[in-house]
C-alpha cells in the first residue's frame, strides 16, 4: 500500500479508524500518532495530495475543513482554551501522508510555533 491511498482508504472505510465527523466532502479521525490530549485530523473524501495542488473547484472543500475544525474544538472542549490547527505540505514542511489533511490540536498549551534554529 502507497501512502497516498491510506487516508483514502480510512475514507471508504476500508481501513479502520476512530472517525468523529463524517460528511459530503470531509472525513475527521483521531490521529494515530498524537501529539496532544487532542489531535484530530481533517480530510477531503476526495483525495488532494498536498495543499500545493488544490485549485479553485476545491474552495468548498477547504472551506468545509476549516469549519469542521472550528466546529469539532468546541466539541471536543478544547474552543475557549484554544487550539492550533496546521496543514503541513511536502518535504520541507514534513508531510508524511499525501493526501490533505489538516491537523486539529489542542488540550495542553503548545508552545511556540516552531523552534528556532540558530
Ligand atoms: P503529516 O506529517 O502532516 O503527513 O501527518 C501525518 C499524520 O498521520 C501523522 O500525525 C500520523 C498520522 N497517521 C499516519 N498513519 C495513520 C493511520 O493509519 N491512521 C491514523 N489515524 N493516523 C495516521
Amino acid at each position: 500500500m502507497t501512502q497516498a491511498t491510506l487516508f483514502a482508504r480510512i475514507v471508504s472505510g476500508e481501513l479502520p479508524a476512530d472517525i468523529v465527523y463524517r460528511d459530503d466532502l470531509v472525513t475527521a479521525f483521531r490521529d494515530i500518532r498524537p501529539l496532544a490530549p487532542i489531535h484530530i485530523l481533517i480530510v477531503p473524501n476526495r483525495a488532494i495530495p498536498t495543499l500545493a495542488d488544490v485549485s479553485v473547484g476545491d474552495e468548498a472543500t477547504l472551506g468545509r475543513m476549516l469549519r469542521v475544525a472550528s466546529a469539532l474544538a468546541r466539541q471536543e472542549g478544547v474552543a475557549e482554551d484554544g487550539y492550533r490547527v496546521m496543514i503541513n505540505c511536502r518535504d520541507h514542511g514534513g508531510q508524511e501522508v499525501y493526501h490533505l489533511h489538516l491537523h486539529l490540536v489542542g488540550g495542553r498549551p503548545l508552545g511556540p510555533m516552531l523552534a528556532r534554529s540558530r
